[in-house]
């Protein structure tokens, strides 16, 4: 199958990434984001392309259905605020775009017959379960105002796949990174840590560090998520994507300066972050089973091309 997609988010971080996908996989794309925090130049090779249109538009605007006339088959849904530490800033900002702009998309996707859905949710909907791997059943339980703008929107989902049978595929991201992801105090801890070894900064690392995540990078989340969308049936999914391997912050912090060999910079500690999560690693049982995914990306594999293409763009 392909078709119409519509991609929110498009010019972010994974959204881009996706689009590019896309269009190689055959899709007529239209991709929307309102450029907020997403950079056009994600978008350098999309623009190119005859089967892509591209719209600066807040997801919550009520101009969209004027936007998009004609029936859509597939929304990939992944324009958010991103940012737990936000979030704990201004929740009332994030409520907005995050469950606001979320049921907004369902209303599109309603109107214009979209029969599949697909969310980017978060890992951080589990909070700090007491077994590791999470699995999908895990309790939800929000530490955050994102968290909980995520367990909302997915919520909105479901309750739309019930009523207007439009089949949601909830992807729960643990942590994504990879080139293109936006250097700044409230984005990845990835880059973030890439971007101050190359520019000889204190390498800042909440806490005492020992908290752990499994990085995922970004092409192997984007071939999950569009196999997710082209995934025929009428059940709802909700589906864990997953790094397979945990490292504390503090190790990552490490690994990343013996990536830079020439960096001066040093790691510093500051105090843990409000709303943070200790552990997080997903099982990515559920999602081999349905999508026969894994990651096939390494980790170090991935580390390395990225900290080539910061590296890159810094030169
Ligand atoms: C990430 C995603 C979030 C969600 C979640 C799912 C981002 C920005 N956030 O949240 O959207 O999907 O994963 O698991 O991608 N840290 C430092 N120093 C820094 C920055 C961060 O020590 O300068 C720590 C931070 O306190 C945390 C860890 O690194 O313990 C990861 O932080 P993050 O913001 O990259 O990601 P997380 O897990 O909060």
């Amino acid at each position: 199958m392909s078709g119409t997609a519509v991609v929110t988010g498009a010019a972010g971080f994974v959204g881009s990434h996706l689009v590019d996908n896309l269009l190689k996989e055959g899709f007529s794309v239209i991709g929307l984001d309102s450029l907020k925090t997403g950079q056009r130049t994600n978008l350098d090779e999309a623009l190119t392309h005859d089967n892509f249109r591209f719209e600066e538009v807040d997801i919550c605007s009520k101009d969209l259905l004027k936007m998009l006339k004609d029936p859509i088959d597939i929304v990939f849904h992944l324009a958010a605020i991103s940012s737990v530490k936000l979030s704990t800033e201004n929740p009332i900002e994030v409520n907005r775009v995050n469950v606001d702009g979320t049921l907004n998309m369902l209303e599109v996707a309603r109107r214009r017959n979209a029969g599949r859905f697909v969310f980017s949710s978060s890992a951080a909907v589990y909070g700090n379960p007491e077994v590791l791997p999470i699995s999908e059943g895990t309790s939800l339980n929000p530490l955050s105002p994102y968290a909980a703008s995520k367990i909302a929107a997915e919520m909105y989902c479901r309750s739309y796949g019930h009523l207007h049978g439009i089949t949601p595929t909830i992807f729960r991201y643990f942590n994504v990174f990879g080139p293109r992801q936006e250097y700044s105090e409230y984005s990845g801890v990835i880059s973030i840590f890439i971007n101050q070894g190359l520019k000889n900064l204190d390498i800042t690392v909440d806490g005492d560090g020992s908290q752990t995540r499994s990085f995922i990078y970004v092409d192997d989340v984007v071939k999950a998520t569009i196999l997710g969308g082209r995934k025929n049936g009428s059940n709802e999914l909700v589906l864990n994507l997953s790094g397979t391997d945990s490292i504390s912050i503090l190790e990552l912090a490490k690994r990343i300066k013996e990536y830079i060999p020439e960096s001066t910079s040093t790691i510093v500690h500051r105090n843990a972050r409000e709303g943070d999560v200790k552990d997080s690693i997903g099982s990515m049982e559920r999602t081999s089973a349905v999508l026969g995914f894994s990651p096939a990306v390494h980790f170090n594999t991935g580390l390395e091309s990225t900290v080539s293409w910061y590296r890159s763009r810094l030169s």
